[in-house]
């Protein structure tokens, strides 16, 4: 058998409205038909097209391609989680095959998910290098559509920072299951290794410590709130989307250390009941979010469970009242 194949398994008020569906929900893991692991990487060659040329299928040996080959075993990471984990057939839940192209643009200082696929630029070499050397990069951009495929959730203001915290959470969480890291032992850095030795700076967050990832004269500080006392009001970056999910990080981060242990097990599986069938609205804010973490907590581990509390004392540290 391949590797691949041995891969495989596997008018009420619209917020009390939510709750409501959220504890009448089923828990309910995507298919249960056991998926397949089918990856696809592009080489733009330098040029903002997509896909590219394909250089790398399911199966197929390494390319000698540093980014392809770092692509490929990104997507297969982030794909065993869900698969493993959470018995989530791919992104969808219904084996949906992962795309990605490398090499985009010429000195492409970005990562991003386009709504179909993922693109990986190789950084302009002053500031970032590729953003494939990042395995919590590769899956914060494909939990972009994790989350696309699961909830309405706007990218714009809250909503849209619970966007990014998602990425970030469900980034982090790849990283730490594939390295073998318990919650206490683990970075808790996203996108560690992709600034080049000219900044001043170890990664693009922190969810142990939003605000810290770096400060430097370039780019200048880390701009993260930890909790609701510095939120920052702003119209830039979509109304913060890429600031204040340090808020929502810092909460999963608190959630996962008071449990201990592998943090994709205990928080991990209750941040993933939440997207996946919490029944959280199109513009849920943190709050609501709150809530649905502790309805989704109470689901799986039982009501006053350690799990449960845990949850509970994570969003009041943050400042944010479900
Ligand atoms: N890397 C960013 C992200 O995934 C790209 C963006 O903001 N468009 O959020
Ligand atoms: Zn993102």
């Amino acid at each position: 058998a391949s590797r691949a194949a041995s891969r495989a398994l596997a008018e009420m008020d619209p917020v009390l409205q939510a709750r409501a569906d959220a504890l009448r929900a089923p828990i309910r893991r995507g298919s249960a038909v056991p998926g397949t692991l089918t990856r696809r990487i592009h080489d733009a060659g330098s040029r903002e097209e997509l896909p590219g040329r394909l250089v790398r299928e399911e199966g197929d040996p390494a390319t000698g391609d540093v980014s392809a080959d770092e692509a490929y075993s990104g997507l297969g990471a982030t794909y065993d989680l869900l698969s493993e984990e959470y018995g989530r057939s791919s992104i969808d839940g219904a084996g949906k095959a992962l795309l990605a192209t490398v090499h985009y643009g010429t000195k492409y200082d970005n990562a991003f998910w386009d709504g179909e696929q993922m693109v990986f630029g190789d950084g302009d070499g002053e500031i970032f290098g590729r953003f494939t050397a990042s395995l919590t990069v590769i899956s914060h951009e494909l939990t972009h559509g994790f989350t696309q495929y699961s909830t309405n959730l706007e990218y714009q203001g809250q909503s849209g920072a619970l966007n990014e915290s998602l990425s970030d959470v469900f980034g982090v969480l790849v990283e730490q299951r594939t390295l073998g890291q318990q919650a206490d032992a683990a970075s808790w850095l996203v996108g560690e290794g992709l600034f080049t030795a000219q900044v001043e700076g170890v990664a693009l967050r922190s969810l142990k410590a939003p605000g810290t990832a770096y400060d430097d004269d370039v780019l200048g500080r880390d701009p993260q709130p930890a909790t609701m006392a510095d939120y920052v009001e702003t119209s830039s970056d979509n109304g913060g989307v890429h600031i204040n999910s340090g808020i929502p990080n810092h909460a999963f981060y608190l959630a996962a250390t008071t449990l201990g242990g592998p943090a994709w097990k205990g928080a991990g599986n209750i941040w993933f009941d939440t997207v996946v069938d919490g029944g959280i609205p199109a513009d849920c804010d943190f709050p609501t979010f709150a809530r649905a973490t502790q309805d989704a907590a109470a689901r799986r581990f039982g009501v006053g469970s350690r799990e449960a509390e845990a949850v509970t004392g994570a969003w009041a540290e943050v400042g944010v009242t479900p």
